[in-house]
């Protein structure tokens, strides 16, 4: 047995596509988390090698605030909740917030 569909298509209709937006990862500074804490954390989630994480972790400190990453929203969303909570289970105070790219 065939069944056959016939499905019509509204011709007012108008699909229209856009690129999801990237977003960025933004570390903020604070007086309490170490400097070495930090820079492991942009090398463990979001994948800096030593001598860039360090780059970053250093414009952070001076500046108040870096990118550690540019990612889509539910990436960046995960791996800003990750660090967050990595900072809070060792008793720091690390911010980090998403911006819109
Ligand atoms: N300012 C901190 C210190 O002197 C280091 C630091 C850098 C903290 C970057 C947070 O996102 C940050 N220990």
């Amino acid at each position: 047995m065939t069944i056959s569909t016939d499905i019509q298509l509204d011709e007012k209709v108008k699909v229209i596509v856009t690129e999801p937006k990237n977003w960025k990862v933004i570390l903020l500074n604070d007086d309490v988390t170490p400097m070495v804490f930090v820079t492991s954390i942009l090398v463990e989630i979001f994948k800096h090698t030593e001598s860039s994480a360090e780059e970053v972790m250093l414009e952070v400190h001076e500046t108040g605030s870096g990118v550690a990453g540019i990612y889509s929203f539910e990436i960046a969303e995960a791996k800003a909740v990750e660090a967050t909570n990595l900072a809070r289970q060792n008793g720091f105070p690390l911010q980090l917030k998403l911006d819109e790219e």
